[in-house]
C-alpha cells in the first residue's frame, strides 16, 4: 500500500514510536488529539509511559502536563496514568486509574468548560504548549492534514505548540477526508468577529489542518483502532426517562414552542443519552438535525433511518458495532456528517443562535434546581464537566437526566442541596428521572422544589424531602430559597457514615 505520509519533508521526519517519545522532554506540556475514545494517539503515549517508568526506576523524576481534546482511552490516559506519568490533566477525562490518582490526591486536574480550552491557551492563560502530538489520517503532499475521527483542540495545539509530533493512521478509513470544517477565521479580542455559522451543516472552513512544517519532529505510522467501547442495551430506567423527554417534547410542539422538527439536539454521552436517541428513533419527529459533541451509536442510527438529516460534532463515540456501520457506509455517512473543532462545536455563540435541545446526564439535582454532574459526595471527581456546561447556559431549552437513584437506591439522586454545583439553577431548566419530568422554566425557587420533589424523586425519599422543606420554610431566616444549613448536607454526610442517605 502507498503510505498515507505523502510530503516528502516529513517522510523524512519517519520513525518508531519509542523514537518519537524520546523527544518529549521531562516537565514538558503535551497536547495530544483525542475526544472520547476516538482520533487519540495510539502508539506514542504508550512509548512515553514506558519511558517514564525508565526513568523512574533509574531515580529520574518524569512527569508531563497533558492536554486533550476531552477524555481518550486506556492506551493514553491510562497508560500515562498507570506510571504516575501526569503531574497535572487538563480539560476533561473519564479514565478510572487517573480518577483515582486525582482523587488520592496525586494528579492535578484542571476541569474546564471544553469550548474554554482553545482560548484559554490562545489568550495565555495555561502556560505554554510544548509539543503536540496528534492523530491523523493522512498527510497531503503539501503537507496538510487530513483529520482523523476527532478534532478537539488539534487545530489549537499545532498552531500552539513548539514542537509537533504526527501519528499517522492507516486503519482509520480514507472516506474521512472532506468530513470536516475546520473554522480558521477565529481571532483574539477585541478583534473578534461573529461566527458565521447559522445552519448545523454550514461549511464555513477548510476540510484540512494546516500544518508548520518546520515544526514537525517526528512521523510515525500506526494502524491501530479506536477504542470503540460497546453501549448497554437500554434498560427499564433509562427507557422511562426516554419516554418522559418524548412526551414533553410533543407537548411543545402541541403548544407551538417548538416546530415538527424540533430544534438541533445536543446529546451527552452514555447510556441514558443512548436510550434517548432510539426512543427519537421510533418517536414521531421527522427531518431532525444535531448540533452535538460527540456523535454516538444512537445518532448514527438516527442518520441511518432519516429521522435524522445532519449532524455536526466533534467527535465520533462509537461501539464496535456502529464502527463498522460507519466503515460500511461511510459515503452515506460523509453526506451526513461534519466534524468541526471542539471551540465551534460547542461555541456559545453558535448554541444561542441555533437555539438547541440540550441533553446532559448528571449525578444529582437539589430540590431547587442546582446541578451536579462531576462529583461524588462532594470531593470526589467522577469525570468533568466536558460540554455540559458549553450546552446547559446557552440553550433554548436546557434539559437534565438521571435515574432516580444510585447505588440501589442507597443514594437519591434528588437532594436538598447539592454537594457540588456544575450548573446552577439559572441554567437548568428540565429535569427528568424514571420518575417524571419537572418543567421548572418560569417557578421559582419554592415552586420548584415542589415539583422536583414530586415529579422527579423517588418515592421512598419524597416524604424525607418534603419534610425538609416543610421544616426549611419554618426554620430558614428567609423564604426565597428555604434552606437549613446545619442540615442542607446531612444526607450526603449520613452516606458517608452509613452507607445510604
Ligand atoms: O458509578 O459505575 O461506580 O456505579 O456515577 O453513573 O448512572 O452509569 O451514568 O454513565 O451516564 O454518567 C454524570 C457521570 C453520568 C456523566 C455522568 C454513579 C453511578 C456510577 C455513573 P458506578 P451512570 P452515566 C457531553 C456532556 C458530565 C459531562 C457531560 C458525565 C457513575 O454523564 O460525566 O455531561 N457527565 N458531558 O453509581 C454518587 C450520585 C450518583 C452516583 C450516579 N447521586 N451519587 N454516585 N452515580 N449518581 C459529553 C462530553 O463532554 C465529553
Amino acid at each position: 500500500a502507498t503510505s498515507r505520509v505523502q510530503n516528502p519533508a516529513l517522510r523524512q521526519r519517519l520513525m518508531s514510536a519509542r523514537e518519537a517519545a524520546e523527544l518529549i522532554p521531562a516537565g514538558a506540556n503535551v497536547g495530544m488529539s483525542g475526544f472520547t475514545g476516538a482520533g487519540y494517539p495510539k502508539l506514542i503515549p504508550q512509548a512515553l509511559a514506558a519511558r517514564i517508568s525508565a526513568e523512574n526506576a533509574a531515580g529520574r523524576p518524569f512527569r508531563i502536563g497533558l492536554w486533550t481534546g476531552a477524555s481518550t482511552a486506556p492506551e493514553l490516559d491510562g497508560a500515562l496514568a498507570r506510571v504516575n506519568g501526569v503531574e497535572m490533566r487538563l480539560p476533561y477525562q473519564s479514565d478510572p486509574t487517573s480518577r483515582k490518582l486525582i482523587n488520592a490526591g496525586q494528579m492535578e486536574y484542571t476541569d474546564i468548560h471544553l469550548s474554554h480550552v482553545a482560548q484559554y491557551v490562545w489568550f495565555g492563560f495555561l502556560g505554554k504548549l510544548d509539543v503536540a502530538v496528534i492523530e491523523v489520517a493522512g498527510i497531503l503532499p503539501d503537507g496538510r492534514l487530513v483529520p482523523s475521527t476527532s478534532v478537539g483542540n488539534n487545530k489549537t495545539w499545532l498552531e500552539q505548540a513548539d514542537k509537533i509530533i504526527l501519528e499517522v493512521n492507516s486503519l482509520q478509513n480514507p472516506g474521512l477526508e472532506g468530513m470536516h470544517d475546520i473554522y480558521y477565521g477565529t481571532q483574539l479580542p477585541p478583534k473578534r468577529v461573529p461566527i458565521p455559522l447559522v445552519q448545523v451543516g454550514d461549511h464555513i472552513g477548510e476540510p484540512y489542518l494546516h500544518c508548520d512544517l518546520s515544526k514537525v519532529i517526528a512521523v510515525v505510522e500506526t494502524h491501530q483502532p479506536d477504542r470503540n467501547s460497546a453501549f448497554a442495551e437500554p434498560d427499564a430506567v433509562s427507557q422511562a426517562i426516554a419516554g418522559h423527554l418524548i412526551e414533553f417534547l410533543q407537548h411543545e410542539v402541541k403548544l407551538g414552542r417548538l416546530g415538527p422538527d424540533l430544534l438541533p439536539l445536543q446529546s451527552g454521552v452514555g447510556n441514558i443519552a443512548n436510550a434517548v436517541l432510539a426512543g427519537l428513533d421510533q418517536g414521531p419527529f421527522e427531518h431532525l438535525t444535531a448540533y452535538t459533541e460527540v456523535l454516538q451509536d444512537g445518532m448514527l442510527q438516527m442518520l441511518k433511518s432519516g429521522k435524522l438529516a445532519y449532524a455536526s460534532a466533534t467527535a465520533l463515540s462509537l461501539s464496535p458495532a456502529a464502527a463498522e456501520l460507519f466503515e460500511r457506509e461511510i459515503a452515506f455517512f460523509r453526506q451526513r456528517i461534519v466534524l468541526r473543532p471542539q471551540e465551534i462545536s460547542n461555541h456559545p455563540e453558535v448554541i444561542r443562535r441555533l437555539g438547541l435541545i440540550a441533553m446532559n446526564s448528571m449525578i444529582e439535582a437539589d430540590i431547587y434546581g442546582n446541578v451536579n454532574s462531576t462529583h461524588v459526595m462532594g470531593s470526589s471527581i467522577m469525570n468533568g464537566i466536558g460540554g455540559s456546561g458549553d450546552f446547559a447556559r446557552n440553550a433554548y431549552m436546557s434539559i437534565f437526566m438521571t435515574p432516580s437513584t444510585a447505588k440501589g437506591g442507597a443514594i437519591s439522586c434528588i437532594v436538598p442541596m447539592v454537594s457540588h454545583v456544575d450548573h446552577t439553577e439559572h441554567d437548568v431548566q428540565i429535569i427528568v428521572t424514571e420518575q417524571g419530568l419537572a418543567d421548572l422554566r418560569g417557578l421559582s425557587p419554592k415552586e420548584r422544589a415542589k415539583l422536583v420533589i414530586e415529579k422527579c424523586a423517588h418515592p421512598d425519599y419524597r416524604p424525607a424531602l418534603r419534610d425538609y422543606v416543610r421544616r426549611a420554610a419554618e426554620g430558614a431566616p428567609g423564604l426565597h430559597t428555604p434552606h437549613l444549613l446545619d442540615e442542607a448536607f446531612s444526607w450526603h454526610t449520613r452516606y458517608l457514615r452509613e452507607g445510604h442517605m
